[in-house]
């Protein structure tokens, strides 16, 4: 009778301790925020700037990581996307302004680029030699969203237009566009858009 009860508890104990690891173990990979493992970025680019969000399809003003962090950066064409996303991104150019052209030129510069084929942009992080363009063609320009965007699109295109390198280098860094696509070309310029920290 003892040395059931004394099995038994001895099996709660194991158990517990058990689950305790894994419990303490699991998340501080995942959170800790200190620890330089690989993290995911989708770059943006579009008529005329560069738009960044993060692996969850959330909007982020600038990529921060710690210094010796695998950086993976999809670069992909506000264009190959359903206009239900490109327009929403022209319309933030619209309102913000690009080399001091109001509302109505800005339309007619848009139409320009498209006629004149300077349709992708290329992203460029100076300091960095990370250079990735994009390739609108080699999407079907149906997603209204990047969820529905990695879905559909294929997996062999997407890798294309994806680079991968260590942030081993301390500073703030700026994305410009190397690709000429119009008239806003020398205005894609987003400052300080990747910051790596000791
Ligand atoms: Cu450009």
């Amino acid at each position: 009778m003892d040395q059931k009860v004394i099995a038994g508890v001895a099996i709660v104990i194991l158990i517990a301790a058990i689950a305790g690891y894994y419990m303490m173990s699991s998340p501080a990979g995942e959170t800790g925020g200190e620890e330089a493992g690989e993290e995911t970025y989708i770059v943006i680019g579009y008529y005329w700037g560069f738009k960044i969000y993060d692996s969850n399809y959330n909007p982020v003003d600038k990529i921060m990581v710690k210094k010796g962090t695998t950086l993976k950066i999809i670069f992909l064409n506000a264009r190959s996307f359903a206009e239900d996303f490109y327009g929403p991104l022209e319309e933030e150019s619209k309102q913000r302004g690009v080399g001091g052209l109001d509302n109505g030129p800005l339309e007619q510069r848009i139409m320009e680029a498209l006629e004149n084929n300077q349709v992708d942009h290329g992203l460029q992080i100076i300091g960095y030699g990370v250079t990735v363009a994009t390739n609108y063609r080699a999407f079907s320009g149906t997603a209204k969203t990047l969820q529905e965007f990695f879905q559909n699109e294929p997996q062999d295109a997407i890798n294309q237009h994806t680079v991968v390198f260590k942030a081993d280098k301390t500073g703030v860094f700026d994305f410009v566009c190397y690709v000429v696509c119009g008239y806003g070309h020398s205005f894609m310029n987003l400052k300080g858009a990747l910051q790596v920290y000791e």
